[in-house]
């Protein structure tokens, strides 16, 4: 069993991987309603990839003798200006659940406990990952500017993308 404060903390994470899924799709929505199918279907897999990561931390704390405790959810941002501002909306999000998840790791470090230290590396990689795909759209987004055909071609590209492992795990 892991402390009370690195209990209460994994729960938070709970709630903000949920949140996150939350605010994907909300942002999956937008998308859709402006004919971009490619960029509404990259942002239902990142969906899908937001409530694997809840189910990491479910089940983590399940593990460790915890008892997983919900929290109620916000209405997420639901207006956008442009896909731009959709992308760089995702990566100030993703920015602040890399600050979220170093901070569990701090307390990982100051609790002394080991398998959260291990548990958590995954998340740490994952967060790197997380970023550049956000940084890598909004760089693209930003070179194309306006360009009809440079965004078509890109929501073609960005229709590509597979979901997660975890997701075809669960659908298994
Ligand atoms: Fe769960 O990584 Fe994004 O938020």
């Amino acid at each position: 069993m892991f402390t009370e404060k690195l209990h209460q903390a994994m729960n938070d994470q709970v709630h903000h991987e949920f949140e996150s899924a939350y605010i994907y799709l909300s942002m999956a929505a937008y998308l859709d309603e402006a004919n971009l199918p490619g960029f509404a279907h990259w942002m239902k897999i990142q969906y899908q990839e937001e409530v694997a990561h809840t189910f990491k931390f479910y089940d983590y704390i399940n593990e460790r003798g915890g008892r997983v405790e919900l929290q109620p959810i916000g209405q997420p941002p639901i207006e956008f200006d442009s896909p731009l501002h959709v992308f760089q909306a995702a990566l100030a999000h993703e920015q602040k659940i890399t600050a979220d998840i170093n901070a569990l790791y701090e307390l990982a470090l100051e609790e002394k406990d080991y398998p959260s230290q291990i548990f958590l590396q995954w998340f740490i990689d994952e967060q790197v990952e997380e970023e550049q795909n956000a940084g890598d759209i909004v760089a693209t987004l930003k070179m194309v500017g306006d360009n009809p055909h440079a965004i078509l071609m890109l929501d073609r590209e960005l229709g590509q993308r597979q979901p997660p492992v975890e997701a075809n795990a669960e659908q298994a």
